[in-house]
């Protein structure tokens, strides 16, 4: 694979594929499209969850167990907010809070979150390229049984409890894609582009909905392949099978399939959810990301099933 790839990713599966490529190609013939609709801010603080868990998983200091964070965390920042009585359903860790304090400083100065986020990346010496899907703000917002809630009192406060019955970005009918979205997206010299196993309503809906993005999917010459989050009728981690069950989606593949209709060329499905009709062009792989090993080959399953199908 001589070209480059583009991959949306979101959460912690998003990771785990953005590394596995990493350990198959370059690392600056990587693009990843970052979702920014979990960003948050608490206490003053600008939060990206999606990015950080980038910047940790491919520098080697991702809590990998947790799936969010840094490995070897201390928590000083924590038992002092609690002991002045404030609220600590949101973990920050002390070295977390780095990202955070230089992040909102830069912010607040007038810098795009795609230049903050290039200096990490530069800073930690990463080459892959990890730009926000926008520097405008675009947040998810879920309306559910217990009325309205930001992404992060939805997930983590309330623990993806709450039935939702609806998910809108906010502000993304003004976000413009950050600079060099489009750029990567019909880069020629893309050879595929992937969205990865990561929430499909949560962490790639966001994505597809800044204006421009989707069509630059749709018009670009590399074929675009989906890795399903879904195997063997589950979701690995997190709500996407309670979301698609809220929205009287069967779990499978091939729902998976109709969600992404018009974006995707081919879908890398898990074998364990074989045999299934996903109703576009598929392959079939162990797609359960465990060891650095299932990241590379899941990664490399991928791009063989962008290869098989080609140019578009
Ligand atoms: N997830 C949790 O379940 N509990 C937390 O306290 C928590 C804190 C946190 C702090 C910074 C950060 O970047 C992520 C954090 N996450 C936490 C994970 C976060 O909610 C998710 O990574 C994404 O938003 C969804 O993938």
């Amino acid at each position: 694979m001589t070209g480059r790839v583009v991959v949306l990713t979101g959460g912690v599966g998003g990771a785990k594929l953005v590394l596995g490529l990493a350990q198959i190609l370059s690392a600056e013939k990587i693009t990843a499209i970052v979702n920014t609709g979990d960003d948050f801010q608490h206490f003053g603080l600008h939060i990206s969850p999606d990015i950080d868990t980038l910047l940790y998983t491919l520098s080697g200091r991702a809590n990998i167990a947790q799936g969010w964070g840094r490995e070897g965390e201390s928590w000083s920042f924590m038992s002092a907010l609690r002991s002045l009585a404030a609220e600590d359903w949101f973990q920050l860790g002390d070295g977390d809070l780095a990202l955070h304090v230089l992040r909102s400083h830069a912010l607040a100065q007038g810098h795009a979150l795609s230049n903050v986020t290039a200096g990490f990346a530069a800073a930690w010496n990463l080459q892959t390229h990890i730009l926000p899907m926008s520097d405008q703000p675009v947040s998810t917002i879920l309306t559910t049984n217990e009325g309205e809630l930001g992404f992060q009192d939805y997930f983590v406060r309330l623990r993806c409890a709450p039935k939702v019955n609806a998910i809108r970005f906010q502000g993304a009918g003004t976000a413009k894609p950050a600079p060099g979205v489009l750029d990567a997206i019909l880069d020629a010299r893309t050879a595929a582009i992937l969205i990865a196993p990561s929430n499909p309503f949560l962490s790639i809906d966001p994505i597809l909905a800044v204006p421009g993005i989707a069509a630059a999917l749709s018009a670009a010459s590399a074929p675009v392949i989906a890795v399903s989050p879904i195997i063997g009728g589950q979701a690995v981690k997190g709500p996407t099978a309670k979301l698609m069950r809220e929205r009287g989606l069967a779990v499978t593949p091939a729902a998976i399939a109709a969600h992404y209709a018009g974006v995707i060329n081919g879908l890398l499905i898990d074998w364990r959810d074989a045999p299934c009709d996903p109703q576009c062009p598929f392959a079939t792989a162990d797609t359960l990301m465990v060891s650095l090993a299932d990241r590379a080959r899941v990664a490399k399953a991928a791009l063989d099933l962008a290869a098989r199908l080609g140019a578009k």
